[in-house]
């Protein structure tokens, strides 16, 4: 069996070690133009020439959740694209968020800033009751991100494409609840993925419907979010701030306003990291099922785009 590996922005030989280590009798190596065609395909970002030069690929693992880089390119009709499931994600994705939403309910920016000044002073204890936060995207990050939320009280409202039902989560789902789901919430979390139906979808219109004090969360991708819409809302007052860890162009570049808007937090796409031995042996595992027939989690829909 021949396993190629074409990753963008990553270092390709640990991750040529890890397999070697869990499947020994198969031939690995970093993909260069002209290798000979493989049977399973290791990828982040590939270029198009990748694709061009393996169409009978049985498999392409991505090393990411997101497809999104993937679908954008022509695929090979038979190839079984593969997304990570999960492999340590959510559990990250959880912890930035919820912390992402505490800081801000909280106010402990508020209190760095007193803090800083020598002023021992009070806020006045905010309800959660008052903050409902709103899930875009329950699939395996999303849902593990709600249910954490919900651990901490606060009232969690999920927004997917097909209706699901999680404990303590109030469950929309369908665009026809889109504007029911916003309403609902004001505290907004992106967990979608990226596809012509979820590009720019927090724009002004839907940002507005956010309840008065907003604050959004994007941990999905940059093109989710039309950036002049959401300064325009926070400098109105409408939104009190946003964590961003994604951005249109990343690197965020040097000159972006959101580097030094007050309302802005900027992480740089870091809520949860791949993790390459998780990962490593989510993968082998699957393509050691699939050598035996047998069905796999994780399988991107072409026809949704994730
Ligand atoms: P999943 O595919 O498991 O979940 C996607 C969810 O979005 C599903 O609940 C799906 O609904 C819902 N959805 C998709 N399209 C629509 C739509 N048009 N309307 C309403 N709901 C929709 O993905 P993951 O949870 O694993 O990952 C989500 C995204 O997070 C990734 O695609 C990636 O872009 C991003 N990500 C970001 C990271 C970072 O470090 N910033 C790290 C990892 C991922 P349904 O359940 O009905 O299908
Ligand atoms: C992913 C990411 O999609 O890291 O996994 O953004």
């Amino acid at each position: 069996m021949n396993i190629t590996i074409c990753v963008a922005q990553t270092k390709a030989a640990p991750w040529e070690e890890g397999f070697r280590a869990l499947l020994p009798e198969a031939h690995v190596s970093t993909w260069k133009p002209g290798d000979p065609q493989a049977d399973h395909a290791i990828v982040w970002s590939p270029p198009q020439a990748f694709l061009d030069e393996q169409p009978g690929l049985k498999a392409m693992f991505n090393i990411g959740a997101g497809v999104d880089a993937i679908m954008k390119l022509r695929l090979p009709p038979q190839t079984l694209v593969v997304r990570l499931d999960d492999a340590g994600m959510s559990v990250q994705m959880a912890e930035y968020v919820c912390h992402a939403v505490i800081r801000h309910f909280r106010e402990f920016d508020g209190y760095e800033a007193d803090i800083a000044a020598g002023q021992w002073s009070y806020r006045k204890p905010r309800s959660r009751a008052d903050w409902p936060v709103g899930v875009m995207g329950m699939g395996v990050l999303g849902e593990r991100v709600a249910r954490a939320l919900h651990v901490f009280e606060f009232p969690v409202h999920g927004w997917s494409r097909t209706p699901k039902a999680v404990e303590g989560v109030v469950c929309h789902a369908g665009i026809d609840r889109f504007d029911t789901f916003l309403s609902s919430c004001r505290v907004l979390v992106n967990l979608l993925p990226l596809t012509p139906d979820t590009e720019n979808i927090l724009n002004r219109k839907s940002l507005a419907r956010l309840q008065a004090g907003g604050y959004v969360i994007n941990v999905a991708r940059g093109a989710h979010l039309v950036e002049d819409d959401l300064i325009h809302l926070l400098d109105s007052g409408h939104l009190s701030g946003a964590t961003l860890d994604v951005f249109r162009t990343e690197p965020l570049p040097a000159d972006h306003p959101f580097w030094q808007h007050p309302k802005v937090t900027v992480t740089p796409h870091t809520s949860a990291r791949t993790l390459r031995d998780e990962s490593i042996a989510q993968i082998a595992g699957k393509i050691v099922a699939l050598s035996r027939g047998e069905p796999i989690a994780g399988v991107v829909h072409r026809d949704r785009g994730y």
